[in-house]
């Protein structure tokens, strides 16, 4: 990629003498090339491709007072990302992989949040970012081929491209449980967490949920609360993460590889900096398959996930992965009762988001821990003095929800988005997500999704994801510059296409087998039950996205005539 124009030579969109149109799709609104929906990892580096590269007016506007997104929001006790630190950054400038020293193995949320912020001075992005600023609804002008944005601070915006980088996790799932507003202590949303934190010194604190995000808070809670008690409503597998800081030798390992780590990050079916061994579980004696898996047990982390390459496409390949993770739990939680809650898993290894933990199993060995198995007895309902499940009144001072998120959809479908002929986006997606590679939906032109459903997203490394698809924005949008093009959309029969290919690729593997998993929307009442991410691996999607744009995008509705490469045979979009 180019080198970036230097940073912050035009003057700030926000400066009052920026241009505003006059006229009917005009009146009072800032006009800009580019609105970039969200100061997240993806809307920063959308911001900085077509401001820095392409030269357009673009302006990220953002929710919250800081940048961040993800980790701005998601200041609970022990957030931390499950990627290693080294790839879990921006690759495309390799000055900034070799600058900056993360300190531990995987990053905690306030240094990812130091990092963005640094990313965001280095750049010189913040005169284009607005903050405190929330985009409640957009509306495709179609005669004037722009989009009009409007923000809760009253700002009104026009702009040709409308690039929504809102973030596959960040619609709060709380769940809808009776009596919760008659509760006379606090509950709080761990991706909604106070600035000032929670001192739970002395306090009787329930946690729900038992995802990533509670198997990360539980025993880091458990260490100040007077008492903590875990409400399970499905056992989860967690790996030790192994955290540990990283030494001047492994920093110096980085910065000299930086093109070879990217290299095997892009090839890996999760852009990871490791890739799934040749090998297959079931091919494997059981000996040295033992040993195989108690080495990736010590070695930690979602590297435990790739010790075999079948684990995710063979039930009984699977079952040997977790039957050994149901014997170590067992091995690890003293009391053989709650052994037997937590490792009464009824999913494959996996198939829903893998956690990975601290002493999180552990954490089931303190005195000032319990564990309620909501299977056996689900929660009823809130209570003035707290949780009561089906058997029994749990009295709390704070409740924890570490249920979730309205996941790869919500966050989109928040924002009132209407289309070509008053098409709404909610209409458009009333039965699951429809879009072209994730990237566009037919009758929403020129609306770009970052890591939308139908994309690799939440299965991915999401910085390697996000790169991947700003770029490829990026480069659509100047293939239509250098052509004169003003609009794109994607053409229902590419559109179909795709979500078959989405389809299959989920189908080819475990991951739809999981009634609960989140991946289905299952989490959230009311929502179409469709598998919504792109499971054929990253380094397949990257080809596929490559190839259609090296085809001339077949699939996409340009307005000018287009100089494309036909196809010899077959379709860009299939799997
Ligand atoms: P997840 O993975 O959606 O986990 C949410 C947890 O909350 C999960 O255990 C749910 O149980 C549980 N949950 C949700 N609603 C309820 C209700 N109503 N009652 C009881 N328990 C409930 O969210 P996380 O924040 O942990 O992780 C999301 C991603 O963020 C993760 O993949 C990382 O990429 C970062 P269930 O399994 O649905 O029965």
């Amino acid at each position: 990629m180019a080198e970036a124009a230097s940073p912050g030579s035009r003057p700030s969109l926000l400066d009052p003498r920026a241009p505003r149109e006059a006229g009917d799709a005009g009146r009072d609104r800032m006009q800009v090339d580019a609105l970039i929906v969200g100061a997240g990892f993806s809307g920063m580096y959308q911001l900085l491709r077509l401001r820095d590269h392409l030269g357009m007016k673009a302006l990220a506007l953002e929710a919250a007072d800081g940048v961040g997104g993800t980790w701005y929001w998601n200041r609970y006790p022990g957030a931390r990302c499950d990627s290693e630190s080294h790839s879990y950054q921006y690759f495309f400038d390799e000055d900034l992989v070799r600058e900056w020293q993360w300190s531990e193995r995987y990053p905690g949320q306030a240094e990812i949040l130091r990092y963005l912020n640094h990313v965001a001075d280095r750049y010189a992005l913040r005169p284009d970012i607005r903050l405190k600023t929330r985009v409640t609804a957009a509306r495709y002008d179609e005669p004037a081929n722009r989009w009009l944005v409007e923000t809760d601070t009253g700002e009104r915006y026009s702009a040709q491209f409308l690039i929504a980088a809102v973030g596959g996790l960040s619609a709060a799932n709380v769940p809808d449980i009776p009596g919760l507003p008659s509760f006379s202590g606090r509950w709080y949303h761990t991706g909604e967490w106070p600035h000032e934190g929670v001192d739970f010194t002395g306090k009787r604190v329930g946690l729900i949920g038992t995802g990533s995000t509670g198997i990360q808070c539980a025993p880091v809670i458990a260490q100040s609360a007077a008492h903590l008690t875990v409400f399970q409503r499905t056992a989860n597998y967690s790996i030790p993460a192994r955290n540990a800081p990283l030494d001047d030798a492994f920093r110096q390992y980085v910065r000299e590889h930086v093109d070879e780590i990217r290299k095997v990050m892009h090839a890996s079916t999760n852009g990871h900096p490791f890739l799934f061994a040749d090998r297959s579980a079931t091919a494997t004696p059981p000996d040295e398959r033992d040993a195989i898996y108690r080495a990736a047990w010590e070695k930690g982390g979602l590297r435990f996930r790739a010790a075999f390459k079948d684990l995710l496409v063979d039930q009984a390949a699977n079952d040997t992965a977790a039957g050994f993770i149901k014997a170590r739990i067992r091995e690890v939680v003293k009391d053989p009762a709650r052994a037997a809650i937590l490792s009464d898993i009824d999913h494959p290894f996996a198939a829903k988001r893998p956690p990975i933990d601290t002493e999180y199993f552990e954490t089931f060995n303190r005195d000032n821990v319990s564990l309620v198995d909501l299977r056996a007895a689900p929660i009823v309902e809130v209570v003035p003095e707290g949780i009561r499940t089906a058997d029994a009144l749990y009295p709390l001072d704070i409740i924890v929800f570490a249920t979730g998120f309205d996941a790869m959809t919500g966050a989109f479908l928040k924002i009132a988005i209407e289309g070509r002929d008053g098409l709404t986006l909610q209409q458009a997606w009333r039965a699951g997500p429809r879009n072209c590679l994730g990237l566009q939906v037919p009758g929403f032109p020129n609306l770009f999704t970052i890591t939308g459903p139908g994309s690799p997203s939440v299965l991915c490394n999401l910085p390697v994801a996000i790169e991947q698809h700003v770029d490829w924005v990026t480069d659509c949008i100047a293939w239509m510059r250098e052509r004169g093009a003003t609009r794109v959309e994607p053409a229902e029969e590419a559109v179909e296409q795709w979500l078959a290919t989405v389809q299959a690729a989920a189908d080819a593997t475990l991951l739809p087998s999981v009634p609960h998993s989140w991946y289905l929307g299952a989490n959230v009442p009311g929502k179409p039950r469709i598998f919504m991410p792109y499971a054929g691996g990253m380094a397949r999607y990257r080809a596929i996205c490559d190839d259609v744009a090296a085809q001339g995008y077949p699939g996409f509705v340009f307005d000018a005539p287009m100089r494309a490469t036909p196809r010899e045979t077959g379709s860009a979009l299939e799997a």
